[in-house]
């Protein structure tokens, strides 16, 4: 069984989710050969500096108890912890992936994104992400002490907030064009992605496009869940009580 998930935006003023969470790693994910993490896992973060604080400490924990049980753990990019680094990934036992990454599983070749590259739309955001994917501004940016880093993101957070009250990043999806693109750059038909809150099956001119669900478990209805692909090469969509759609 391999397993996909993306959007939880883990954080410590949301107990029920990292509840919601760790259950999901241990009645599921400890069962698995595999475990792909497609982005937007934090709310934010500011840096693997930041991973002695005590909450990310209890969601590293959880993760390395699933690789050290031999799940292998991959894990791509969202817009908000695209700072995650290779200390992360030592600390957690996981591979870090590029934005777009295509797997072999049982026998079809399927391709990962988090998303937000597709939201083409969104010219603001795409100009944004161009800047902070750049390996130079990270380094920059990562000079500056955390506090001041948190400060920089807590303003941009809030910032996103007051400027999208009619759009946001999430609110935007992603464009036709854009995902035909991605089909065609790597040769396949089948793709998983997450971002846009937006959970669906879109089969489309011979192609499946399969959008994970974000978490809101503390909601009703309650939001979220995650895919698998079986041993027989099956793909499901389940929901948060691990019931497939
Ligand atoms: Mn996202």
């Amino acid at each position: 069984m391999i397993l996909f998930v993306s959007d939880l935006h883990l954080q410590p003023a949301r107990p029920v989710l990292t509840e919601a969470f760790l259950r999901f790693l241990d009645e599921h994910a400890l069962g698995a050969k595999q475990l792909y993490l497609l982005g937007d896992i934090f709310e934010y973060w500011a840096g693997d500096d930041d991973l002695p604080e005590p909450f990310h400490q209890q969601i590293v924990s959880a993760l390395r108890r699933v690789s050290d049980a031999g799940v292998q753990l991959f894990w791509i990019a969202g817009n908000r912890d695209f700072l995650v680094g290779e200390a992360f990934a030592a600390a957690a036992g996981l591979t870090l992936l590029p934005e777009t990454w295509v797997i072999d599983a049982n026998g079809q070749r399927i391709v990962l994104v988090h998303g937000d590259a597709q939201c083409t739309q969104d010219v603001k955001y795409m100009a944004f992400r161009a800047q902070v994917r750049q390996p130079a501004w990270q380094q920059q940016f990562l000079t500056m002490p955390l506090p001041q880093r948190k400060q920089i993101i807590a303003g941009l957070r809030e910032q996103s907030k007051q400027g999208h009250a009619e759009k946001s990043y999430e609110i935007m999806d992603v464009t036709p064009e854009a995902i035909a693109e991605v089909f065609e750059q790597t040769g396949t038909t089948i793709m998983i992605h997450g971002h846009t809150h937006r959970p669906a099956l879109h089969e489309v001119a011979g192609t499946r496009r399969y959008v994970l669900p974000d978490w809101e478990p503390e909601y009703t209805p309650s939001r979220g869940g995650w895919i698998s692909i079986a041993d027989d090469g099956t793909i499901a969509r389940h929901v948060l009580d691990g019931t497939t759609l």
